[in-house]
């Protein structure tokens, strides 16, 4: 049951909100249509808790959407920005930080040989295409459904994210010349992608190597290696979009652990730090057409800014080897008493590194279709019960978890706890049936 609207703070901003912002939020997900109820207005936050503006605690499994693996303010990354900032906050000419963040993202992914850094993982994402077009001469693009690339018109077709989760099937406004330049195949369906590749003249395959925007469904078994085997045998670009599973699943992302290689990698959240921030990445000769180098065009005001170079560099730098087996483990304790918590409720829980998913189905979730099949009606009462409880889980089921550094074992404790609680709230209700 929803609060109304002016029963508590978070209610009457959102009233306030609805006037004039569109929805009320700046971006779909977070207004929790999906889970039934309204947003909530966060006042501030710390490691893994976020505090609401009526002074609810919540342990946080948003964390940003994923840039923020070290929690939040970390005393680090808040370091680095305020000391950037006393120094200007962009002067839209070059700044050191970028030649070193770029040299520190080549040092984690043999893929990147060259970086243009940009303020979302949109606008890295447009690029990619638009280099990839120029540098096969082609215009289709293969994408998978379930994927989401950003917001770009090319890419909305059949997109994960806040289009599954308002069961959106692409949006109005895309030029019906622009949708024609996009084919979809079915993630992990090898053949439909066979297929696909021979009868479209491609300019790139684009894809999440590890994608979590239809939930975190991870590739069958050769299904990268066949990408980037379709790629090569007709001409085509392999383009991965890294910006969720880039410094996250690894030191040097999906590719270190997958070992498939792009062409040109998409990177953003954790390379900002919380701040905006995304880049493209590439091989040399292909990340030299750009301008001014090359002929295409690409640019921003706010690429490169000095204070999102500084949160990303700070955050890097606490993000080695034993950092991530931590984050492995956070994950794996997490991931494992989500299954214990639900006893014999039929939830499927998908994990990676730093990544988790709890599928509201009986099976496997392989693809978008199985990730729609999901009951999303108990999903939304668990995800409210969560809240209920003091946990803030991504409310869709078209989403990641997003454990952090900063989770604590307490804070799973607690998390664990919630979760068993909500889950039985479901049998009860199911029973009552
Ligand atoms: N596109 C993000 C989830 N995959 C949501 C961004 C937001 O609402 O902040």
């Amino acid at each position: 049951m929803t609060a109304s609207l002016t029963d508590t703070r978070s209610g009457e901003l959102y009233r306030r909100a609805l006037e004039v912002i569109p929805g009320g939020v700046n971006s779909p997900v977070r207004a929790m249509r999906a889970i039934g109820r309204d947003p909530i207005f966060i006042a501030r936050a710390d490691g893994a808790e976020l505090v609401d503006v009526d002074g609810n605690r919540f342990v946080d499994y948003v964390c940003s959407w994923g840039p923020l693996i070290l929690g939040h303010a970390h005393p680090h990354v808040l370091q680095a920005i305020t000391s950037a900032a006393e120094r200007g906050t962009s002067f839209g000419a070059p700044t050191s930080g970028e030649v070193e963040l770029a040299l520190e993202v080549a040092r984690r992914m043999d893929a990147v040989e060259a970086l243009r850094m940009t303020s979302s993982g949109t606008e890295a994402t447009m690029t990619a295409i638009r280099l990839a077009r120029a540098a096969t001469g082609r215009t289709r693009v293969l994408k998978f459904a379930g994927a989401y690339h950003g917001h770009v018109d090319a890419l909305l077709a059949q997109a994960g994210s806040g289009l599954a989760t308002q069961a959106l099937p692409s949006s109005p406004g895309v030029p019906a010349a622009t949708a024609a330049e996009t084919v979809v195949v079915a993630w992990n369906d090898a053949e439909a992608l066979v297929a696909a590749t021979e009868r479209h003249g491609l300019a790139a395959i684009i894809a999440e190597p590890l994608p979590a925007n239809m939930g975190l469904v991870a590739p069958a078994a050769g299904f990268l290696e066949l990408l980037r085997e379709r790629a090569d045998a007709v001409g085509a670009l392999l383009v991965l979009d890294e910006v969720i599973s880039g410094f996250r699943v690894a030191r040097g992302g999906a590719q270190e652990l997958t070992g498939v290689r792009a062409d040109l990698t998409i990177l953003g959240k954790v390379i900002g730090g919380g701040l905006p921030a995304a880049a493209l990445g590439g091989r040399a000769e292909l990340m030299h057409m750009l301008a001014p180098a090359g002929e295409v065009y690409q640019a921003g005001t706010l690429s490169g800014n000095p204070l999102a170079v500084a949160a990303g560099l700070a955050t890097l730098e606490l993000l080695d080897e034993p950092a991530y087996l931590r984050l492995a483990s956070i994950t794996d304790q997490l991931a494992a008493g989500l299954s214990e918590a639900a006893r014999s409720y039929p939830v499927q829980v998908a994990s990676l590194p730093g990544l988790i998913t709890v599928f509201f189905s009986e099976s496997p979730v392989r693809c978008l279709e199985d990730a729609q099949a999901c009951d999303l009606e108990a999903h939304a009462r668990w995800c409210r019960e969560l809240l209920s409880r003091g946990v803030y889980p991504p409310p869709s089921q078209f989403e990641a978890w997003f454990p952090s550094l900063a989770h604590t074992p307490e804070q799973i404790e607690r998390t664990l706890a919630a979760a068993a609680a909500a889950f039985a709230c479901l049998e009860r209700a199911g029973a009552s049936r």
